[in-house]
C-alpha cells in the first residue's frame, strides 16, 4: 500500500473518480496524478472530500496520544478558532499557531497579537501549551515552533497538525522540512482551494521515529468562499501585506467592500473605520442615499468580487450594531478579513446570506 505524499490518499489504479487514482502504479510513484497535475500543471483538483469525511480522520488522529499543533489563519480568526474543534483538544498538548502573520501590516507587533491570542483562549476556558504567529510563507518565528515542539514532545511520539482547511498546515509543514533540512521544493501539495488534503499524510522528522502528521482540515460552512467560484478566491484570500484603509464615520456614509460586505453609518458619534481585507477586492465609498441602487445595479462591476456570474447565488443579510466607544472592537466577516471600530457609533453591517459576522475586540 502507497500512500500519495501530496494528499496522503491510498495510491489506486482502478477508478479514476476515487481519491488516489494513477494510471499506472510503478515503484517510483509518490504522488497520485490530481496531486501530481496540482504540483507541476497548476490544476485544480476534481477530488475534494466532505467534512464527514474529514471528521474521521481527524477523530481518529486524536485518538493518538502526541503533542498538537493547532493552527489558525490569523486573518481569518474567527472562521478558524472554532468551537467544533476546540471542544475536540480540550485537556489535550496544544500549541495554537496562528499562520499568515505576513499578511498583517509590517508595523504589527508579533506579542500584541500573542497576548490576544490568549485572550481569546481564555474566553474560552480552553488551556494551550503556548501560542504564537509564524509565517509559513516567508519562515517568519519556524524556528521558534520547531524549538517548541522539541520542547514539549514526549520522546517517540508524533506531532499532529490540525486545524480548518486553508489555514496552511501543509504549508506550515513544508516551511518547518525547507528551514530543518533545506529542501526547496514543497513536499506536501498545498492550495487555495479547501479540501485538497485527504487523509493524513506521515512526514519522518525526529530522531526517534516521531513524525510530523498532516490533517485534512474542516471546511467551515459560512465561509464566503462557499459561495462563490475558485476563480475568485485568489481575489479575496490575501496573499501579500495588508494595506489598511482608514475612513472617519461621517453621517450618511456607506462603505462597501467590494459586493462583499457594507457598512452604512446610522449614528457617527466620533468614529473610524479601519478596513483589512484583500488589497484585490475594491472598496467603495459613497452615500447611504446610493446603495439600493449599487447593489440593484452595480455588484460585478463597481463592487467586486463578487462577479456577475456569481451574484446570482448571493444575497444579503442586515444586522444593526452599536458600539460604545470604550474598546476598539473588530467586525469579523467569514472568509475575506476584517473591520476595526474606533470610538463610539451605530451601523447598519451588510453580509452575504449564509455567512457570519462576529465582534471580537479588535486584533490591531
Ligand atoms: N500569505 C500567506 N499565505 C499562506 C501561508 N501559509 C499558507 N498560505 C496559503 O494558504 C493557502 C492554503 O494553504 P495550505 O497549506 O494548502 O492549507 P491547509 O489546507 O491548511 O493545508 C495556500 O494558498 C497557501 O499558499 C502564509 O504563511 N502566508
Ligand atoms: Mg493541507
Amino acid at each position: 500500500m502507497i500512500k500519495c505524499n501530496g494528499c496522503g490518499a491510498i495510491i489506486q489504479d482502478t477508478d479514476d473518480n476515487k481519491p488516489g487514482f494513477v494510471p499506472k502504479i510503478n515503484d517510483k510513484t509518490k504522488y497520485c496524478m490530481r496531486c501530481y497535475k496540482m504540483i507541476h500543471y497548476n490544476e485544480l483538483p476534481k477530488i475534494i472530500a466532505t467534512n464527514e469525511d474529514y471528521i474521521r480522520v481527524i477523530d481518529n488522529v486524536l485518538k493518538k496520544d502526541g503533542l498538537i499543533i493547532y493552527v489558525v489563519d490569523i486573518f481569518q480568526f474567527k472562521n478558524t478558532f472554532r468551537d467544533d474543534m476546540i471542544n475536540r483538544l480540550r485537556d489535550r498538548n496544544v500549541i495554537l499557531v496562528a499562520n499568515k502573520f505576513d499578511i498583517f501590516p509590517h508595523s504589527t507587533v508579533p506579542l500584541k497579537i500573542v497576548d490576544w491570542l490568549n485572550h481569546q483562549c481564555m474566553s474560552k476556558s480552553f488551556k494551550v501549551l503556548a501560542s504564537m504567529v509564524v509565517s509559513s510563507k516567508n519562515g517568519l518565528f519556524i524556528k521558534d515552533l520547531v524549538s517548541l515542539i522539541e520542547m514539549f514532545r514526549k520522546e517517540d511520539s508524533d506531532v499532529y497538525f490540525v486545524g480548518s482547511a486553508n489555514v496552511g498546515k501543509s504549508s506550515l509543514i513544508n516551511a518547518i522540512l525547507r528551514d530543518e533540512y533545506s529542501i526547496k521544493t514543497d513536499t506536501i501539495s498545498t492550495s487555495v482551494i479547501p479540501g485538497t488534503t485527504l487523509n493524513e499524510i506521515n512526514i519522518p522528522f525526529f530522531n526517534d521515529n516521531g513524525k510530523l502528521v498532516d490533517t485534512p482540515g474542516l471546511i467551515n460552512d459560512y465561509d464566503v468562499l462557499g459561495k462563490l467560484l475558485p476563480k475568485s478566491y485568489e481575489k479575496i484570500m490575501t496573499k501579500t501585506e495588508l494595506k489598511p484603509k482608514t475612513y472617519p464615520l461621517d453621517d450618511n456614509l456607506a462603505l462597501f467592500i467590494g459586493g462583499l460586505a457594507s457598512i452604512e453609518v446610522l449614528d457617527k458619534g466620533d468614529s473610524a473605520a479601519i478596513i483589512y481585507a484583500s488589497n484585490d477586492i475594491k472598496i467603495h465609498k459613497t452615500n447611504t442615499s446610493r446603495v439600493d441602487d449599487l447593489l440593484n445595479n452595480r455588484i460585478g462591476d463597481v463592487l467586486l468580487p463578487p462577479t456577475k456570474e456569481e451574484v446570482l447565488n448571493i444575497s444579503y443579510e442586515t444586522k444593526e450594531i452599536e458600539f460604545d466607544g470604550k474598546k476598539k472592537k473588530a467586525i469579523w466577516f467569514s472568509g475575506f478579513g476584517f473591520i476595526t471600530i474606533l470610538g463610539k457609533c451605530k451601523i447598519k453591517v451588510r453580509y452575504i446570506k449564509g455567512t457570519e459576522v462576529l465582534i471580537t475586540n479588535a486584533i490591531i
